[in-house]
Order: structure tokens, then C-alpha cells, then sequence
């Protein structure tokens, strides 16, 4: 599961194996982009101090953006804001019990000052995270804006062409 790349752009970091259905989505997307990624698991709770040594080696290694992935009492993207001034994008994974909104208000409702830009529930929220991601590194890089633009443009004549009968 674990995507290894050389020089990581964007580490996708997720809770538990079982978000990976969801986070593959992720990945998928920055892949389409070019974008070097790397995902591995790393949890909030039960691995707390493999969180803090990723997070924390994150920027020497880097890495410019943070995609975190969890569910339940979702506290993953909040830990790994804590201990970086990286952007991070927080997914909330679609809990079983009360369908994602435990981990939407979980990874959305961060106190003032350590900001988590969180996404929708869900496998829209992997994808937009990747594109999210993708338009804050090409701030600085042209050739990823140009390819946001193409992949704009593909969406809008898909949705242009299709019937509805
Ligand atoms: C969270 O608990 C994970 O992010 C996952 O969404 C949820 C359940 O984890 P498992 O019990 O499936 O490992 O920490």
C-alpha cells in the first residue's frame, strides 16, 4: 500500500489500513497529476509518537503538503498540524457508525490558530484533497497549473456530452 517515491512532494497519511479504500483515491489523483507522493499509515492514537516523528521530519524531507485521512474521533490532521507550519488537508474517512460526520466535525472544528483545511466526507474529499494540493504546489509551478486547467476542461465536455436518455 505504502506508495514510495524518492523525493515526496505530498505525504498521504491515514489512520488505519481500513482508509485506504478511501485514501487510494488520493494518491490516484496526485499520481494523475505527476505529483511524487507517498502514503503510509500512521495514527493519531495508537501510533501518536510515529505521527510526531513523520510530521516532524516532514519538512527537511521535502514534503510541502499533508493529506490526512481518519475516521471516528478523527484526530490525525489536527495532531499533525500541531507539530508543522506545512499546509495540512484533512479527509474525513466515512465512519460506519454515524457515516463520517464524527470525523468531519472531529477534523474540521480545529481551534483558532492551527489551521486543517478539511474536505468533504468521503471518497470526494480524497479527490479534492489531491487537487487541493496540487493548486497550492502550483503556485509555484506553472507546468501543475496547466494541467488543473486541462483537467478542468475534460470534466466540463464530459459532462457537456453526455445524454440523459
Ligand atoms: C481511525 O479509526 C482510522 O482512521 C479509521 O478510520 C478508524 C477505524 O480504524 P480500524 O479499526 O478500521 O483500524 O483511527
Amino acid at each position: 500500500m505504502a506508495v514510495a517515491t524518492e523525493h515526496p512532494l505530498v505525504g498521504v497519511i491515514m489512520g488505519s489500513k481500513s482508509d485506504w479504500d478511501t485514501m487510494r483515491h488520493t494518491s490516484e489523483t496526485l499520481s494523475r497529476f505527476g505529483v511524487p507522493h507517498e502514503s503510509r499509515v500512521a495514527s493519531a492514537h495508537r501510533t501518536p509518537g510515529l505521527v510526531r516523528e513523520y510530521t516532524e521530519a516532514a519538512e527537511g524531507r521535502g514534503i510541502q503538503v499533508i493529506i490526512a485521512g481518519a475516521g471516528g474521533a478523527a484526530h490525525l490532521a489536527g495532531v499533525i498540524a500541531a507539530h508543522t507550519i506545512l499546509p495540512i488537508l484533512g479527509v474525513p474517512i466515512e465512519s460506519q457508525a454515524l457515516k463520517g460526520m464524527d470525523s468531519l466535525l472531529s477534523t474540521v472544528q480545529m481551534p483558532g490558530g492551527i489551521p486543517v483545511g478539511t474536505l468533504a466526507i468521503g471518497k470526494a474529499g480524497a479527490i479534492n484533497a489531491a487537487l487541493l494540493a496540487v493548486a497550492i504546489l502550483g503556485v509555484s509551478r506553472p507546468e501543475l497549473r496547466d494541467k488543473l486547467r486541462a483537467f478542468r476542461a475534460e470534466q466540463a465536455s464530459k459532462i457537456l456530452v453526455e445524454k440523459l436518455e
